[in-house]
């Protein structure tokens, strides 16, 4: 049962024997300040250390996640506890628990999520890698702000406060370190509102290696991001490829119909080849990408995309497959055309513009078989949302 004004201090824990006592008992002390009923939530899995007994003693429930990492026991931690205000923090005392207040405060003022911001905040010598403070975090930082426009200034950050109604809209499910992005980005696209607030960052007290591996948990929030905006990866460089392409096709059937010769022998046929495949690439990233955006739409998430706005206003699998139809019914009368030329039964052309009906021909008919097969799995993902 959840209790509203219940405060729920949740500690994801993985060996912490040395630091967690001292943590739990900061998070009580913060708790009895704050006049607040509450309870503080060790999540485990695994500890090998006797972190358990320490957080026990400590006067911590325990509760055991059966997933490893990070993620996995948050997860566990929020679903059971009782609390309506949920607040996180890491278990090796890099954030002092009795600096709770003002992310509760914020969350009684009304926000979902609060999450604190170390560069705004006192980070104490040696706490933060270097690497982690002018590179990682700043860049992850930015992305996030451009792709969820967040305005969040230290998305890594460990130390939160949400709501437990926040919490079960969200959906949280990965199970690793890049659970901390994964929140971010879901509370963006259930527009949650956020608070960010200054946060101090402390030199751990672990005996233990870092369980966080930079480079590869990097790329994993990285990679969450990139996952959530189908629309930067796939549509956006898509539509750049195929529009470069057939501005080339269009210039290179231009100077052939009215000035031969021209740029010769620097710009040649060859090029027009290459024109051919860079639109056929971007068409088919596109169409890729389309697919992506509407299968992210039927997880309940974006929307408010203008892909999605603009499939849904004039996308219909009849309409996909008559133009892909078209397409490839111009590009079979181009070859038809061509073979009568050759042949000699009509005004023959020159070979400059043989080879350029030729290429057109083939990019029509191969867009349009691209564009009826697209139109198919387009409409096979809208059948599952509607
Ligand atoms: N239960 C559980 N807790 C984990 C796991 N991985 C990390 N944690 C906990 O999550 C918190 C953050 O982990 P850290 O390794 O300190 O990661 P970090 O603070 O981002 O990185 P550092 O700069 O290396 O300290 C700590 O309280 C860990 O004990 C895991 O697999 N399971
Ligand atoms: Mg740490």
């Amino acid at each position: 049962m959840t209790d509203k004004c219940l405060i729920s201090v949740v500690i994801p824990c993985l060996n912490e024997a040395r630091s967690l006592g001292l943590c739990v008992e900061r998070a009580r002390r913060a708790l009895k300040e704050l006049g607040r009923e509450g309870e503080v939530v060790v999540a485990d899995n695994g500890s090998t250390d006797g972190s358990e007994r320490v957080a026990q003693q400590a006067g911590a429930r325990v509760v055991r996640a059966a997933a490893r990492g990070y993620g996995a026991a948050l997860i566990e931690g929020f679903q059971s506890a009782h609390g309506g205000i949920l607040v996180m923090g890491d278990a090796d005392d890099s954030y002092h628990f009795d600096e709770i207040a003002p992310f509760v405060n914020k969350i009684e003022a009304g926000y979902d999520l609060v999450i604190g911001n170390r560069f705004r905040g006192r980070i104490e010598a040696g706490a933060m890698p270097p690497l982690h403070r002018y590179l990682g975090t700043p860049v992850l930082s930015r992305l996030a702000g451009f792709f969820f426009k967040t305005r969040i200034g230290d998305v890594n950050c460990g130390m939160r406060a949400l709501t437990k109604e926040a919490f079960n809209r969200m959906q949280l499910k990965v199970e690793g370190m890049e659970f901390a992005t994964e929140m971010i980005v879901k509370a963006a696209l259930c527009k949650l509102k956020i608070a960010e607030i200054p946060c101090n960052l402390y030199r751990d007290r672990r005996g233990r290696k870092p369980h966080l591996n930079t480079w590869p948990d990097g790329w994993r929030h990285l990679r969450f991001m990139l996952l959530f905006r189908p629309d930067w990866v796939f549509i956006v460089p898509g539509l750049c490829l195929a529009a470069a392409g057939l501005a080339g096709l269009a210039a290179l059937v231009l100077r052939d119909v009215f000035s031969p010769g021209l740029w010769l022998p620097v710009v040649t046929q060859n090029h027009m080849l290459s024109f051919m495949l860079l639109f056929l690439l971007g068409a088919q990233i596109t169409g890729l990408g389309l697919a992506a955006e509407v299968f992210s739409f039927s997880r309940h998430f974006d929307a408010e995309k203008k892909s999605i706005i603009f499939l849904q206003r004039h996308f219909t699998l009849e309409r996909g497959l008559l133009g892909g139809l078209a397409l490839i019914g111009a590009g079979a009368l181009g070859l038809l055309y061509l073979l009568v030329s050759y042949l000699g039964l009509w005004p023959s052309l020159s070979l400059l513009l043989r080879f350029d009906l030729a290429v057109c021909a083939i990019t029509s008919l191969t867009f349009g078989v691209q564009l009826v097969y697209s139109s198919f799995l387009l409409s096979l993902f809208y059948l599952k949302i509607k």
